[in-house]
């Protein structure tokens, strides 16, 4: 009982991480000695002090023989910062409760074994579903190298993204719009297809204070991207990536000019290769990616297997008529040729209702 307590007071200093930590994970970390906290502590930014390292910082009396609980297995490798194991085990703590275990290949267990070959005892999988929770984005791209993607769409308890005339704003409410900004945050990218740019020429960014913009990325196979379009002509507010399959330098440059990067990806049944351009942003540390449409980008990254989540909030209206649906291209043949889901999380947010699942892989 007194595990979870004080993990779940962890679990909610990793969260303050979120969003600013990518691509490491949300971590968080509670010291305690005779029954009471003397230091806490959490990751605060990628390149920054550990969790575990910010908490001894923080202690009031000496950590020695106390408990330290904290929601990641202790890093045991120079990465960015040294091992928080050689921390841990310098101040003396004498048991350790962890919630998740780390599948980072220089971790990967060690870190939890180093520490008990120095006397230290440790308890695991405390409050581990919850912990896991927090870092699904940095699990999924620390074993795979590409980002995390999570599609999204709002729709209509008819399933419609926009009305026949073609006209999307707004369908959810105000909270739910809010919810979608916190995710433009969390997410180190974002990504549409040029249809979307075209129709709704949208800005992408993060409209909440004190927080930060996505990398915007535009799929745009054959470079027809309006050099007028909000995304080329905001580049010194949120950075712009124009992927396309167009080699031509020439006819990069007015977009290079503009602030934009160009991103040359390989060309698969005539449409980028979205498993490649995943690669690339993986490349550039891009641990989660949010895709907000359209129909078509949607249904090309379904097939080509990068999507892992789907956000579908759904608003209580009905359009009618032949308006867009979220996800579109030709569609499964038969119901037994469906993308499979995992049951869904089920929130209400403000009047509408957010529905999260799981990709099963095929
Ligand atoms: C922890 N506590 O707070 C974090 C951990 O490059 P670095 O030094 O920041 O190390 C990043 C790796 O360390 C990351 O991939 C993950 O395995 C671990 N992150 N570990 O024990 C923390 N942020
Ligand atoms: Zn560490």
């Amino acid at each position: 009982m007194e595990e979870i307590y004080y993990m779940r007071l962890a679990i909610e200093l990793a969260r303050q991480g979120r969003g600013w930590v990518n691509p490491n994970p949300m971590v968080g970390a509670v010291i305690v000695k005779h029954g009471k906290i003397v230091g806490q502590g959490f990751h605060k930014k990628c390149g920054g002090l550990h969790a575990e390292r910010n908490a001894l910082a923080d202690c009031q009396t000496p950590a020695a023989g106390a408990t330290l609980y904290v929601t990641l297995e202790p890093c045991c490798h120079h990465g960015r910062t040294p091992p928080c194991t050689d921390a841990i085990i310098k101040s003396g703590i004498s048991r350790l409760v962890v919630g998740s275990f780390d599948p980072n290949p220089m971790v990967a267990g060690k870190g939890i074994s180093i520490l008990r070959s120095h006397g230290i005892e440790v308890i695991e999988n405390v409050a581990k579903e919850e912990c896991d929770k927090l870092n699904e984005s940095f699990f999924h791209y620390i074993q795979n190298k590409t980002p995390y993607v999570v599609m999204k769409y709002a729709m209509t308890m008819d399933g419609k993204i926009a009305t026949h005339t073609g006209r999307s704003q707004w369908i959810t409410g105000s909270e739910a719009l809010k919810h979608v900004h916190e995710d433009r945050h969390r997410y180190s990218a974002i990504m549409v297809g040029l249809g979307t740019v075209l129709t709704d020429d949208p800005m992408l960014t993060c409209r909440l204070e004190n927080r930060k913009n996505p990398l915007r990325v535009i799929c745009d196979t054959n470079l027809r991207t309006p050099l007028g379009a909000k995304i080329v002509t905001t580049t010194n507010i949120a950075s712009t990536i124009i992927a396309t399959t167009i080699m031509d330098t020439n006819r990069h440059r007015p977009y290079l000019e503009a602030g934009c990067e160009i991103m040359v990806i390989s060309q698969k049944d005539n449409h980028i290769d979205l498993f490649n351009l995943m690669q690339r942003l993986g490349e550039r540390q891009i641990d989660s990616l949010l895709l907000e449409g359209g129909g078509t980008l949607n249904w090309s990254a379904l097939q080509s297997g990068i999507v892992n989540k789907v956000q579908a909030y759904v608003a209580p209206k009905l359009f009618g008529g032949s308006g867009k649906t979220p996800v579109g291209g030709l569609g499964v043949d038969y119901p037994e040729g469906a993308f499979q889901l995992s049951k869904p999380v089920i929130t209400q947010i403000g009047d509408d209702v957010l529905l999260e699942s799981e990709v099963i892989p095929c």
